[in-house]
C-alpha cells in the first residue's frame, strides 16, 4: 500500500491529474468550515432537501428502523461533520426510545467531532456521544458489542463522492460490522436537471470553489507542496455518461510546482488550461442506487424522498 504522500504525488503527476480518490483531503480544519458553509448556500439543495425530509419523518424513520419496540436502538455514523441533521433523528430515537441513546459519529476531522458534541450536548442532552476521529475509507471502525439494533447513519450524498468500486467497498464493510435486524440509513442524491445540479456545486458566492481550492492549501501545509492559488481556478463540468457533477481546479497558465518531501524534490508540470480533477459528486437513478446497495448485500425497505424526488433517503436492512 502506498502511503498518503505517494498516492498525492501519483495523481498530480499523472494523466489525467486527480485526486478524486482521496476525499478526505477536502476536510482539514478549514475545509470542514468552509463545507458548513456550502450547506448554507441558497443553491445547494441538498443539505436542504434532506434536512426536511428527516424532519417531516424522524419519527417514522425510527419507528421502522426499530421494529420491535422492546430493542435498544444505538446509532453510528460515517462521516458525521459536526451531525446538525442527524440531530433531528436523535431526537426522535431518545423520544421513541425513552431512555438515553449512544451515538458513535465517526469523521476525519477532529474540530468537526468536537461541534457535533458540543451542540448536540445542548440540542438533545439524552444522547450520549462517543466520537471516533477515522477515515472511514481507510480505517476500521469497531464498535463494541450491543444487545440490540445498530443502525448505522451515512447521510449527505457522500456515498457519491466514491467511485462505484469504492462506494460498494465501504457499504459492504458496513455490512460486515452489523448483524441480522440492524439497518442503514442512506441518504443519495438523485439524478436531475444540470440546471439545478451544476449551480448546486458553483453557488455565487464563491464558497464551493474556496472550498476545493483549498485542498491546494492543505497540500501546501501538509505535504510541502507550493502552489501559487492564484494561479489556479474552480471549474464544474456535468459529466453526462457517468451522470456526475465532476468538480476539477483549473491552471490558469503554465506553470511548474514544486514538492519538498522528506528531502526530496519533486516538479509537477501544468499546462495552461491543465485540471486537477478533484472530486465527483455521483447522482444517482433508483436502479443503480438498488444495484450499489445489493451488492453489498443489503436490501432496501423504504424510501423517503421530496416532493421533487431530488433526494432519497433509504432504509436498508442487512
Ligand atoms: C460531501 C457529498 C455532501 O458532493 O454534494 C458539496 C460535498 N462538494 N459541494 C457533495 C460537496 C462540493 C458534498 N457531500
Amino acid at each position: 500500500m502506498m502511503n498518503v504522500a505517494d498516492e498525492i504525488l501519483s495523481g498530480l503527476v499523472n494523466h489525467p491529474k486527480s485526486l478524486s480518490n482521496l476525499q478526505w483531503l477536502h476536510y482539514d480544519h478549514e475545509g470542514s468550515l468552509i463545507f458548513e458553509k456550502i450547506v448554507l448556500q441558497d443553491e445547494y439543495y441538498v443539505a436542504r432537501t434532506e434536512r426536511s425530509i428527516l424532519k417531516s419523518n424522524a419519527d417514522e424513520i425510527i419507528v421502522k428502523t426499530v421494529d420491535n419496540r422492546n430493542k435498544r436502538l444505538r446509532i453510528v455514523e460515517l462521516g458525521a461533520g459536526t451531525a446538525s441533521k442527524t440531530s433531528i433523528l436523535l431526537a426522535a430515537a431518545v423520544k421513541h426510545q425513552g431512555s438515553a441513546i449512544d451515538y458513535f459519529p465517526i469523521d476525519v476531522s477532529s474540530s468537526a467531532l468536537t461541534e457535533a458534541q458540543s451542540s448536540l450536548t445542548c440540542l438533545v442532552p439524552d444522547v450520549c456521544v462517543i466520537p471516533q476521529i477515522k477515515n472511514y475509507v481507510t480505517d476500521e471502525f469497531i464498535l463494541p458489542n450491543f444487545d440490540g439494533c445498530t443502525l448505522v447513519i451515512y447521510i449527505g450524498s457522500s456515498i457519491g463522492n466514491f467511485s462505484r468500486e469504492e462506494a460498494t467497498r465501504i457499504l459492504s464493510h458496513v455490512h460486515k460490522q452489523l448483524k441480522a435486524g440492524d439497518a442503514l440509513l442512506l441518504g443519495v442524491d438523485m439524478c436531475q436537471d444540470p440546471a439545478v445540479l451544476l449551480p448546486a456545486y458553483n453557488d455565487k458566492n464563491g464558497v464551493t470553489s474556496a472550498f476545493h481550492l483549498n485542498v491546494l492549501r492543505h497540500l501546501n501545509r501538509e505535504f510541502g507542496y507550493n502552489f501559487d492559488l492564484d494561479q489556479f481556478r474552480y471549474k464544474v463540468i456535468w459529466n453526462k455518461h457517468h451522470s456526475r457533477v465532476e468538480k476539477h481546479v483549473e491552471s490558469l497558465c503554465s506553470q511548474q510546482v514544486k514538492c519538498i518531501n522528506q528531502s526530496e524534490e519533486h516538479i509537477i508540470y501544468f499546462n495552461q488550461g491543465e485540471t486537477i480533477h478533484i472530486e465527483d459528486s455521483q447522482k444517482f437513478t433508483n436502479e443503480q442506487i438498488t444495484m450499489l446497495l445489493n451488492n453489498a448485500a443489503f436490501q432496501i425497505e423504504h424510501i423517503w424522498s421530496d416532493e421533487h424526488k431530488w433526494v432519497n433517503i433509504i432504509l436498508a436492512r442487512v
